[in-house]
């Protein structure tokens, strides 16, 4: 548990953590080195990749063209089964738990099984909460679970500490990709108050200020994904 150790150790040392997301359908491959040392001279520490709808070698083929050009940990965020790859260092094993649809609580992951055996994917058991924006999330669609409500904060925060007390090593609050308004620092912040694990928040982030916000809040860790696919120049924004 290489990664996940990192994780703790960052986050035990004050650090605040940063994944850029990279969808395998939206990114177009010969884009990746330039993408790439951009990442690398950014605040990032994690490269999450995976998306809601994904080819099934597409993923394999990002992940590989990545190696490439850093040394960030590349993370798999996947919607999917097929999105496991092997050329990836971790992989978030999510657990929809803000969901009551059990192919996404149990599921998929006893489909992933045979996948992951005899890999050396590092498995880090992740519990997934979807909060609600104004719009159906892809989430949402795919997985046909509606999203938790922004104003019911003491049941997103059970849910997430039912999640901890489950095992699981992280929580990601999700507002969902491209969402227009990213979670309020109320919700993140009674969250992270309740868990002892580290939580992640991503989700309609756009700008320096609101990674801050996020940060601020509580979120150890802040993931980007939408705002690099329609203006990859905020990365330049995000110097070390
Ligand atoms: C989506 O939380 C991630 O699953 C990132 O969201 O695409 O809105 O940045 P955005």
């Amino acid at each position: 548990m290489i990664i996940y150790k990192n994780i703790l150790k960052a986050i035990a040392n004050g650090e605040k953590l940063f994944a850029v997301l990279i969808d395998p359908d939206k990114f177009k491959l010969g884009n990746t080195k330039s993408f790439i040392k951009k990442i690398n001279t950014s605040i990032a520490t994690h490269i999450f990749v995976g998306g809601s709808t994904v080819d099934e070698h597409s993923t394999e083929m990002l992940v590989a063209e990545i190696k490439k050009y850093t040394n960030l940990p590349i993370v798999l965020f996947p919607g999917d089964v097929t999105q496991i790859t092997n050329r990836a260092d971790a992989l978030l094993f999510l657990s929809l738990i803000s969901g009551k649809n059990p192919e996404y609580l149990i599921g998929k992951h006893i489909n992933a099984v045979s996948k992951l055996r005899g890999t050396h994917l590092e498995v880090i058991p992740t519990g997934y909460i979807l909060i609600n924006s104004e719009v159906k999330t892809a989430v949402s669609r795919v997985t046909g679970t509606s999203a938790m409500s922004r104003n019911n904060i003491q049941l997103i925060v059970d849910t997430a500490k039912a999640g901890e007390l489950l095992g699981m090593k992280l929580m990601y609050l999700e507002a969902g990709s491209g969402a227009k308004m990213p979670l309020n620092p109320e919700i993140i912040t009674k969250v992270k108050q309740e868990l002892k694990i580290p939580l992640i928040v991503g989700g309609g982030i756009r700008s320096v200020i609101e990674i801050e916000n996020a940060h601020n809040a509580g979120a150890d860790f802040v993931v980007i994904g939408t705002a690099f696919e329609v203006n990859e120049e905020l990365l330049n924004h995000l110097h070390q």
